[in-house]
């Protein structure tokens, strides 16, 4: 993904630097911002509620340029980047703060730092299978994730009683908690695209199936960033997920102190899984 929009050369004064008469007087600090967002959406339609509205980003960088002093312009970078990457969208952003007329010393031209920060946000998918060779469906599934999840851990394989559905093959199931830089739609849509590759067809519900791949938990829950939503066809947290030992038990062992939100309660996974029968879950 290569879309960006440049936001160059913002300029306000501030009272930045580590020497007492630079934050008496202040000086003029000058702020690039270059946003990574898909502007397809926006380019189809001709909306700005689709995109990134430039203006915006620009009174934010003014306001942490004016806002409270600090020694280096490496922490003012690191603030618009925050408040850059809090935004709808934006997947990741290049700040440099330049700092032209910094005590230097001697003559020069510019002085600027520039960062780079990556949006990562904490994902758990539950992964299952019983048709074909199910365990090695589960891991090449997981691999051509790679592109799209990061920071991957991956719960040991287990094997579950069919939960649901008609009369069926047992069921190789782990989960993996992972990070991703993905909006919540799209990383449902590489899911869904990675299924279609293993041959997934849809024709039963909870029937048999070479690969199914569900997005269990989006953010996170203790911190508050964790998405809910009601959607059909993206509902958040998984709506079954919190009574079914296939998906919890692999997930208390790749991540023991995992939380999940159940309603109004934000409920830790082992006291889930306490809950549940899961005499028949077996590690393959
Ligand atoms: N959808 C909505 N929310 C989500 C989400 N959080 N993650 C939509 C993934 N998909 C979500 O899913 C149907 C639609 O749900 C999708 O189009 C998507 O947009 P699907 O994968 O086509 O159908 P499904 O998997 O049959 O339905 P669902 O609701 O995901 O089934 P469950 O509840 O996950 O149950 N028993 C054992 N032992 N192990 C298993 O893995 N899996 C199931 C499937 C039943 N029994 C099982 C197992
Ligand atoms: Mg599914």
């Amino acid at each position: 993904m290569s879309d960006r929009i440049s936001l160059l050369g913002v300029r306000a004064t501030g009272y930045h630097g580590v020497l007492a008469d630079e934050k008496r007087d202040g000086q003029e600090f000058v702020v690039d911002v270059v946003l990574h967002v898909d502007l397809a959406p926006a380019g189809a339609t001709d909306d700005l509620a689709r995109t990134i509205n430039y203006a915006e980003v620009g009174a934010d960088v003014v306001r942490r340029i004016e806002g409270p002093s600090l020694d280096l312009i490496e922490s003012l970078a690191e603030q618009v980047a925050t408040d850059a990457l809090a935004r709808d969208g934006v997947r990741a952003v290049e700040v440099t703060v330049h700092k032209p007329s910094a005590p230097v010393g001697v003559p020069f031209g510019d002085v600027a730092v520039t960062i780079t920060r990556t949006r990562a946000v904490p994902v758990v998918i539950a992964l299952g299978a019983n048709l074909g060779d199910a365990t090695a469906t589960l891991q090449s599934a997981i691999d051509d994730l790679g592109d799209t999840l990061h920071e991957v851990r991956r719960a040991p394989f287990v094997s579950t009683e069919p939960v649901g559905g008609p009369d069926q093959p047992r069921y190789t199931n782990t989960v993996v908690v992972a990070t991703t830089p993905l909006t919540p739609h799209e990383l449902l849509a590489r899911l869904h695209a990675v299924e279609a590759r293993y041959g997934r067809v849809r024709e039963v519900r909870w029937g048999a199936r070479t690969l199914d791949l569900d997005l269990v938990q989006y953010g996170d829950p203790t911190a508050g960033t964790d998405v809910v939503s009601d959607e059909p066809s993206l509902t958040l947290p998984h709506p079954r997920a919190h009574e079914r030992g296939f998906v919890l038990q692999p997930w208390s062992r790749v991540d023991p102190q995992a939380v999940l939100r159940v309603g109004e309660r934000v409920v830790p996974v082992t006291e889930l899984l306490a809950a549940v029968d899961t005499s028949d879950i077996e590690e393959v």
